[in-house]
């Protein structure tokens, strides 16, 4: 077992940290209350090549592996959670699906611009009656000969504010179930095509989440990526890589959380001491560094055997799992440890504990990570 890092992905490590910190940190509190999205950092993200990491550069990626992308997260995580989710859906939910399973002029209409910084892409999969049970799709994409007629509505759909080209999942055949869906990419524009207003969030705030609305929308067939009915496979395949990419932001909020927690129990006195010098931190942080670094070998594990193109729909459905409930532990503790100072704004801890929280809900809820890990088992 090699458990190093080759000199480019710390080289990718330091370079996502260096942008967090000299880009992404001032006026992240600021963002987060007001629900500013900070358009000109998340251009300067793709410009830097984080919007693009793992897409060949023949069609305007980085063409770097897994553990790199996990890398930068987690990098850009502990400071801006929010920024980190436009970066995932991009990398993982976006580019990927398009890359394997696009057609040549798709990847080159679409893939290109949001390689090249010239576009954004969203995933919209989630339904108001569709969430955890994706195969319930009620958005209908009826087959009308030479194009597809797009009604009905999705929910919680993630970069929708600033995507130009979004990939939607609806049902063609209903008659078929989750073999009679398809995926079609939709352009921002296209007539009958409505984003609805935007979702006032717990966390994650300066991340737009909104619904969308589609009446009549004609999108034409060369627009379905794979075959017809490929929908709800493409959907689930994504997802295996987007659960990495959402494991890798709640290591990230789970680390930022920590060091922050470490750094104010050296500074803060009580009982004529140092809190760090009182058991009752020490082991807390003790626990809250065992968990994180226990959850970070299964986060980075889930990368590593995707870059070995082996099987890795369980491991990274549980590090997803792991990784979101550690994120969720961790913060609540750094609170805790942080006494009053953690329950206002200007200390942080209390925005990484609201991202944690959603950690456990998108991209399937920890409920949904151990459906996908139980079925592996029980195969
Ligand atoms: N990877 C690849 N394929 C998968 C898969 C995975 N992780 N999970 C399911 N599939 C495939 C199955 O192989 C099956 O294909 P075939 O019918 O061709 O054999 C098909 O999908 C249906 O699988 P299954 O019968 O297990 O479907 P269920 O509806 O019972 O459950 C779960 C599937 C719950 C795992 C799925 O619906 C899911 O992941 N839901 C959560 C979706 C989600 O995360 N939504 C929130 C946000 S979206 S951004």
């Amino acid at each position: 077992m090699d458990f190093s890092f080759t000199e480019e992905q710390l080289m990718i490590k330091e370079s996502a940290r260096d942008f967090a910190r000299t880009e992404l940190l001032p006026g992240v509190t600021e963002r987060d209350e007001k629900e500013i999205e900070p358009v000109d950092k998340l251009r300067m993200m793709q410009e830097m090549g984080f919007m693009s990491m793992m897409t060949a550069p023949e069609y305007g990626g980085e063409g770097l592996d897994t553990v790199s992308y996990v890398l930068a997260l987690e990098e850009i995580s502990k400071t801006d959670a929010s920024a980190a989710v436009v970066m995932s859906i991009q990398n993982s939910l976006v580019n990927w699906g398009l890359e394997h399973y696009g057609t040549e002029e798709q990847k080159q209409k679409y893939l290109i611009p949001m390689g090249t910084g010239k576009a954004f892409g969203a995933f919209a999969l989630s339904e108001p009656e569709a969430g955890s049970d994706a195969t319930r799709q009620r958005t209908t994409a009826e087959d009308k000969g030479d194009y597809y007629l797009i009604n009905g509505i999705k929910n919680w759909i993630s970069n929708a504010s600033i995507a130009d080209y979004f990939i939607v999942f609806a049902h063609t055949h209903p008659e078929k179930k989750h073999h009679g869906i398809n995926a079609l990419i939709v352009e921002k524009g296209t007539e009958g095509f409505d984003i609805g207003p935007k979702e006032n969030k717990m966390g994650l705030r300066a991340s737009h989440t909104h619904s969308l609305m589609f009446n009549n929308v004609k999108i034409p067939k060369k627009n379905r990526i794979g075959e017809d009915g490929f929908g709800f496979k493409l959907a689930m395949l994504s997802l295996n890589g987007g659960r990495i990419g959402i494991a890798a932001q709640a290591l990230g909020i789970a680390q930022g959380a920590l060091d922050l927690a470490i750094q104010y129990s050296k500074e803060r006195k009580a009982f004529g001491k140092l809190i760090s010098e009182h058991q009752a931190i020490a082991f807390k942080l003790a626990e809250m560094d065992i968990r994180t670094e226990a959850a970070r070998n299964m986060v980075y594990k889930a990368a590593w055997l995707k870059d070995q193109n082996k099987n890795y729909n369980k491991e990274s459905a549980a590090a997803k799992y792991i990784a979101a409930e550690t994120a969720m532990y961790v913060t609540t503790e750094a609170v805790q440890i942080h006494g009053g100072y953690g329950y206002v704004k200007e200390y942080h801890v209390e925005r990484l504990m609201r991202e944690a929280k959603l950690t456990q809900i998108y991209e399937g809820t920890s409920e949904i990570q151990k459906i996908v890990v139980s079925r592996n088992l029980l195969r």
